[in-house]
């Protein structure tokens, strides 16, 4: 193992906020109950062969129940924050008919986290659409992002006196190009042009959103959190530097362009030409994605080697390796690209306030018992990347990176999407069968950079 830097918070800068993330769908289990509504992954997980072994999120962590233990945890971690989503399917199951049942379950949640003294950064949008939305147009249809406005509003009306950081959508470029081209994840549709149109909405929706949230609370700090990578040619090979311009555009610049300068690159619009003329992009949308945020939320998990082609232009994106270790989701594990990754937004995107609001690697961890009776998960390789990649955030940050913060994912194993509950991602181990909850060694680890000690 690496040697262990940093070792406390006296590593970062006053204030770095330290936090776990987690997202509604994959957690809270509790489908049927209280009013919620289906979503678009409670109907793609229902259809044969999308999920690993057929697992669904009908129970997920049980967390809706389960919510003040989660609560407990991470205190015992010593987190200063929590970033969570809020299910839009619970809140808002249709439009103009808000739902008090839904919307009491996170006044639940506020209250004991802001009881804990954990502050709550709340995420409106983590890829749940109403499956009535979807059915509707989904985000391929430009009313979806008013509808999302919509239920920003109320979100920011009933929560806003206790949420006071907000992100609007999480990683459209997954949303978009995964749920609406590959058709991996939810809604599950192949097009190309309808990804396309999704991405713009889902920005537009962030736009949207972000004016309604500061319309009520004009001192409420809003963002939004992209999957960023960073891209590099297969062993540095200049037959791929067209490659990585094309996947870095549809990957990266796809958004932050819109979002950090209100315009899109126009080399990504070239490749586009091919699905898309932009049409849908209308007058003035560019001012609502480029309106500032208070924070760019950077999701972190592994660069991209490519070795060609990349959708739109193949149908398959032609990545490859370099021969670094890989996580069990066969992600290649590089520190120091986070570093590139940060200094590269300070640098290209005038030096914008950054958080980490998501990083982590998935292992296929177990319980042991240990001699006094106890359950132990010893998990070495999460704890070398939890304390590496804080490191890369040290490095980031002298270099002048205004980097304010870093969000573990997950708090806990949970619902991995089109992997079911097989990759476990958590700094607490869950038995999905038990509902047992065991603090990992990570987590250990992470408590004890914070000053705090877990609890077994
Ligand atoms: O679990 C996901 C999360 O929902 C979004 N970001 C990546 C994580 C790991 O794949």
């Amino acid at each position: 193992m690496p040697a262990l830097a940093p070792s406390g918070r006296a590593d970062f800068p006053d204030g770095f906020v330290f936090g776990v993330a987690t997202a509604a769908f994959q957690i809270e289990g509790a489908l049927d109950e209280d009013g919620r509504v289906p979503s678009i992954w409670d109907t793609f997980a229902a259809r044969p062969g999308t999920i690993e072994r057929g697992e669904t999120g009908k129970t997920a962590c049980d967390h809706y129940h389960r919510y003040a233990d989660d609560v407990a945890l991470m205190a015992a971690l010593g987190v200063d924050a929590y970033r969570f989503s809020l299910a839009w399917p619970r809140i808002l199951p249709e439009p103009g008919r808000p739902n008090p049942a839904g919307i009491a379950f996170y006044d639940r949640l506020l209250d004991e986290l802001l009881a804990a003294g954990i502050t709550p950064w709340a995420t409106l949008y983590h890829w749940d659409l109403p499956e009535s939305l979807e059915a509707a147009g989904g985000w391929p249809a430009r009313e979806t992002a008013y509808r999302f406005a919509e239920y920003a509003a109320l979100a920011a009306d009933r929560f806003g006196d206790r949420i006071g950081h907000w992100l609007t959508v999480n990683e459209p470029f997954v949303s978009s190009m995964v749920g609406y081209a590959s058709g991996v994840h939810a809604p599950g549709r192949v097009d190309p042009a309808a990804a396309v149109r999704a991405a713009h909405h889902l920005m537009l929706g962030h736009g949207l959103a972000m004016r309604e949230l500061r319309a009520r609370h004009p001192d409420a700090q809003v963002g939004l959190a992209l999957s960023l990578t960073p891209v590099e040619a297969f062993e540095g090979r200049a037959e791929f530097t067209d490659a990585v311009r094309r996947v870095d555009g549809m990957c990266n610049r796809l958004f932050l362009d819109p979002l950090l300068r209100g315009s899109y690159p126009g080399d990504v619009v070239a490749d586009l030409a091919h699905v898309s003329d932009l049409a849908h992009v209308a007058d003035g949308d560019l001012a609502l994605v480029g309106a500032p945020v208070d924070f760019l939320g950077v999701n972190y998990y592994h660069p991209t080697v490519v070795t060609g082609g990349f959708w739109p232009g193949s149908a398959e994106a032609a990545t490859s390796g370099s021969g670094r270790p890989r996580c069990e989701m066969g992600w290649e594990v590089d520190p120091d690209g986070l570093t590139r990754l940060l200094r590269r937004l300070h640098e290209d995107y005038d030096s914008p306030t950054i958080y980490v609001t998501e990083n982590g690697s998935a292992w296929p961890d177990t319980v042991t018992e240990t001699p006094d009776g106890g359950r132990r998960v010893a998990d070495p390789e999460r704890t070398a990347y939890l304390q590496t990649h804080l490191q890369a955030c040290r490095d980031a940050i002298a270099a002048g990176v205004d980097l304010r913060g870093y969000f573990a994912w997950s708090l806990l194993d949970n619902f991995e999407w089109a992997f079911g509950y097989r990759m476990r991602f958590g700094l607490v181990h869950v038995d999905f069968g038990t509902q047992v909850r065991t603090v990992k060694d990570s987590g250990r680890w992470y408590a004890a950079l914070l000053g705090a000690g877990a609890r077994p």
